[in-house]
């Protein structure tokens, strides 16, 4: 199944905000500022949409095009060249490889840890669930829901315990039975940034300190929030060494945008898209599908 297909309300985001400018002839001041609007209106950032038209002038300018769709289709090339490039694979190579989630409250990162085990194992992985957020027990609960629907193992402590200590346990039980993949959940509730970096740095540590190497730190976002996520994301870049971004929710009433957003403010690739809360709703981000379906 596409990722085009799959975006739920994103789809067409852009596109929509374009229909008055579609078709026109000469692209005029107006037409410019249309433009402009329709990128923030898609949660592009009035930033990231001022530097994207920018570019878009200048090529329009060297290559002497002045229709509005080929104008589109100039910002559309634009899009996608920001996009490309960026490696968006998920990296092993430890024994076995750990994967960290972090991220804020209510983002998807226990849902998103319960659909990539999922995809993971379809593709041949042994994986095992680390419930690194003890700060209440209905968390490892829910993880370990999604473990006996994906038909994994979820190592998990008692409320209460220390976040590295399951996932150390984790790790040893992965090396113990052969698993090559550790997927780790963390607490979204962490006070202060120092707090947050004390943590995390304390997890990542003890993650390594038996077979286990950390080959991914997942920053995971909610693409609802829009650009005010974009705070707070800033907060878990600076506290922790994070590999790649997962954005969810884009089948809600996300404007798509954001995807681009993100990226150029955080210079990291989203490497997964959530777009649903079912067991497949998690898929890779391929970026020409995504900026065809932004068009629609
Ligand atoms: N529509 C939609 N809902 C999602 C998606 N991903 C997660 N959710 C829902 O978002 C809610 C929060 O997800 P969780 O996985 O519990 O979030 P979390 O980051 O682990 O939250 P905390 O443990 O409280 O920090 C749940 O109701 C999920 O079903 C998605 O891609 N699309
Ligand atoms: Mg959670």
């Amino acid at each position: 199944m596409s990722l085009r297909s799959r975006l739920g309300r994103a789809r067409g985001a852009l596109g929509s905000g374009l229909t008055g400018v579609r078709g026109r002839g000469t692209v005029d001041p107006a037409t410019w500022d249309e433009l402009e609007d329709a990128l923030v209106l898609a949660d592009a950032g009035v930033g990231l949409a001022s530097s994207l038209l920018d570019a878009v002038r200048r090529r329009a300018a060297e290559s002497g095009v002045d229709d509005a769709d080929r104008i589109l289709g100039l910002l559309k090339e634009e899009m996608l060249g920001r996009l490309d490039g960026a490696d968006r694979t998920l990296a092993t190579g430890g024994s076995p490889s750990v994967w960290l989630f972090v991220g804020v409250n209510g983002v998807g990162k226990t849902t998103t840890i319960g659909k990539l085990g999922r995809r993971q194992v379809a593709d041949g992985h042994r994986v095992v669930l680390a419930a690194g957020d003890t700060y209440r027990a209905a968390a490892a609960d829910q993880l370990s829901l999604w473990a006996e629907r994906v038909g994994v193992t979820v190592v998990r402590g008692a409320e209460g315990a220390d976040p590295g200590s399951v996932v150390f346990d984790a790790v040893e039980h992965a090396a113990a039975q052969g698993a090559d993949l550790v997927l780790a959940d963390t607490a979204g509730r962490v006070h202060t940034r120092q707090n947050l970096m004390d943590e995390l740095f304390k997890v990542r540590r003890v993650a390594e300190k038996g077979a286990g190497t950390v080959t991914e730190t997942l920053l995971v976002l909610d693409a609802m929030t829009g650009q005010n996520g974009l705070v707070q994301a800033r907060q878990f870049t600076e506290a922790a060494d994070v590999t790649g971004l997962v954005l969810t929710k884009l089948d809600g009433s996300a404007k798509g945008g954001i995807v681009l957003a993100v990226e150029a403010e955080l210079g990291l690739p989203v490497k997964l898209v959530g777009v649903g809360e079912g067991p497949d709703d998690l898929l890779p981000f391929d970026p020409a599908d995504f900026v065809d379906a932004l068009f629609e």
